[in-house]
């Protein structure tokens, strides 16, 4: 006889690992929950006896793991919806961030902004990930570029996880535009970061991994690998959105600082593939901010995918490339527009984004010992998910087996 506290049963898993089987389904199963984690699952007819279980019926339906959104800016002031109709006029996203439009413009309202106006925001935006099965969401800084701006939305998005039964993984993106007050000259903004916030940011404790824009209107190689080399001394893990707009070198630059993923990746070249999959590094696709800016070039996917590299489909919830909030659509767009299998966009949000947070040894997949965030669909096959448009909602969701 086994422990458990409860057992849902007449159910199939989308366990997501390699077990041979797509998916890593298994079909006519139980999987037992105990002291927040898994702790059996497998064929029915094959479980031990669970004394004492409440039990839960699966309706014959697929329990997979909870969703991971792997890259979010989810706290911001304020909305870009006049930038959209110049952008449908045909100026670029980037002539708008030369004009001191763009993230700068969404910098004036987040400063202006209270830490309760925030919230209140944040957490509409987060619910509406959550209600799609999402149990974790990494969250970006970004839009204060100041000290106490940054620190407010570090901490907003922290204290978002005691209003919602959800996972927060926070990410200091200091370098993401150079500020007003910085015009010009953006190597003291980066000493500003690197001497001023990043040391603050570790004492606080108010992030697990620090980003970069490497771009044209961001920052360049010298000055990304400058916040790279003083994140890594004070042991944040890296990331960064790279390769996006233009080809820089950034995802090189993330193997070398053995970093967690490599975000947008449509001008990366096909020779440098191999050394992320060489670091561990995550592709993660981000196809919302392809779509919304019409981008000429896709990831290779192919090359990617030959290379075995993992790729990780996240939503980028931003006001300027990608004000959306849903991480089906996500994937949808992921196998649309970039030519993913439902197979590997539904990994891309469970074991491939849980890697890209260095959370794969308690998340992402179902198995015993991990984390019993569980999300339960009617439906007849996991590829549904990847294949229709708001069809399928959650039926239930439990995060660290905890019913929502
Ligand atoms: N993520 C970002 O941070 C920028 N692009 C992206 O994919 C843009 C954010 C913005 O325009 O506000
Ligand atoms: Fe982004």
């Amino acid at each position: 006889m086994q422990q458990a506290d409860w057992i849902i049963e007449n159910v199939n898993l989308a366990t997501m690992q390699n077990n041979g089987e797509p998916f890593g389904k298994i079909e006519n199963a139980l999987l037992a929950v105990h002291n927040k984690r898994i702790t059996w699952l497998g064929k029915r007819d094959q479980a031990p006896v669970f004394n004492n279980a409440n039990r839960v019926d699966g309706h014959n339906g697929w329990l997979t793991p909870g969703f991971i959104d792997c890259h979010t800016h989810l706290v911001y002031a304020g909305h870009r919806a006049d930038e959209f109709e110049q952008r449908l006029q045909g100026i670029s996203y980037a002539e708008i961030a030369q004009h001191g439009g763009g993230i700068n413009n969404t910098v004036t309202a987040t400063r202006k902004a209270s830490s309760d106006i925030l919230k209140r925001d944040a957490l509409s935006r987060l619910r509406q990930l959550c209600k799609e099965g999402v149990t974790t969401v990494e969250i970006k800084s970004g839009y204060g570029l100041d000290l106490d701006t940054e620190l407010r939305m570090l901490e907003v998005a922290k204290s978002l996880q005691d209003q919602i039964q959800v996972k927060v993984q926070t990410t200091y993106l200091g370098a993401h535009a150079i500020p007003l007050e910085y015009k010009e000259h953006a190597d003291d903004y980066i000493d500003f970061i690197c001497e001023q916030v990043l040391p603050q940011i570790a004492r606080k404790k108010l992030a697990d991994a620090v980003d970069v824009f490497c771009e044209d209107i961001g920052f360049n190689l010298q000055q990304c690998e400058k916040v790279y080399q003083s994140a890594s001394d004070l042991g944040f893990r890296v990331k960064g959105h790279v390769e996006q707009l233009s080809h820089q070198g950034g995802a090189t630059l993330i193997a070398k600082y053995n970093g967690l993923s490599a975000d947008h990746l449509e001008f990366i070249r096909i020779e440098e593939i191999k050394m992320l999959k060489q670091n561990n590094v995550v592709a993660v696709l981000l196809p919302a901010a392809f779509y919304y800016l019409n981008e000429p070039q896709k990831p290779p996917i192919k090359a990617m995918r030959n290379a075995k590299l993992a790729m990780a489909v996240a939503t980028d919830c931003n006001p300027g490339s990608a004000p959306m909030a849903s991480l089906l659509l996500a994937m949808n767009q992921a196998c649309v527009l970039f030519g993913l299998t439902p197979e590997e966009s539904m990994l891309g949000v469970t074991r491939h984004a849980a890697q890209a947070l260095a959370l794969n040894q308690c998340k992402g997949i179902l198995k015993s010992g991990y984390d019993a965030d569980l999300v339960l669909w009617d439906i007849a096959h996991p590829n549904q998910l990847s294949y229709s448009i708001n069809m399928h909602s959650p039926r239930d969701i439990w995060v660290g087996g905890q019913h929502v």
